[in-house]
């Protein structure tokens, strides 16, 4: 039994979708961040206190790619990996670090551009900008890279549409609407329409998950939401 350390909408949904379409069973704990009272457990766990964390029988990971290749790799009957020694396996291997360190970084920024530039708004929207232009690049590569199939694999689906499509539902990482990305907009879709994925999507989306700061209030629902 593995639990997830969650928070809505935000980068445990790839985790959470990846052990809902593996089929193991798991609980989640949904836990706050950007909080001064992190949960100790979750804190454990995660020494930056973000989502997700997994705690398994053999330890806690943190880290969505390193959570997404661990239960692939531990569920293999699932099928979600290019194995090692199989042909495609550099490309698989080279598309998981560009999510994680070409994509993700410049998703980060714009959701959180006060992190790097606190008090100063102006520099914040200058960031915000650049980043973007970065951001247009990188949707560029894989659009293209989409024509090789549906998936990043081609027509094999692995991780690596997981943890960009969990990504890639947030609007505001596109220059302009999704639907001027074709390829990446049918792999969204297809997708979002598995029943693991789409129990996991309605999950985080629900407005009834935002969890309560420690003072009562409403704490902000995740990623979908820019401060
Ligand atoms: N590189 C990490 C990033 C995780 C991350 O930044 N998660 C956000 C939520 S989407 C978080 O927990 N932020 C809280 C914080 O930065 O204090 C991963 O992929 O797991």
């Amino acid at each position: 039994m593995y639990t997830l350390f969650a928070y809505p909408n935000s980068y445990a949904m790839t985790a959470h979708a990846v052990l809902e379409e593996i089929g193991v069973p798991y609980d989640v704990r949904w836990v706050q961040i950007f909080s001064d009272q992190v949960d100790p457990d979750f804190a454990r766990a995660s020494p930056h206190a973000r989502v997700p964390a997994l705690v398994t029988d053999e330890g806690t990971i943190f880290e969505t790619g390193a959570v997404a290749m661990y239960l692939a790799e531990r569920h293999a009957d699932a099928d979600l990996l290019v194995p090692i020694g199989t042909s495609g396996r550099g490309a698989f291997l080279q598309w998981f670090h560009y999510l994680a360190s070409t994509l993700q970084p410049d998703v980060m920024i714009q959701f959180h551009p006060e992190l790097y530039f606190p008090n100063d708004e102006d520099t914040q929207n200058q960031f915000l900008a650049a980043s973007m232009t970065r951001l247009e690049k990188v949707l560029d590569v894989i659009e293209g890279l989409l024509t090789h199939g549906p998936y990043f694999c081609g027509d094999k689906r692995t991780i690596l549409d997981y943890l960009f499509v969990m990504q890639a539902v947030w609007p505001e990482i596109f220059p302009g609407r999704v639907e001027d990305y074709p390829r990446i907009h049918n792999l969204i879709s297809t997708l979002l329409a598995r029943p693991a994925v789409a129990r996991v999507y309605d999950i985080h989306m629900d407005e009834k998950r935002t969890p309560l700061k420690a003072d009562g209030t409403e704490a902000p629902n995740g990623y979908g939401i820019r401060r």
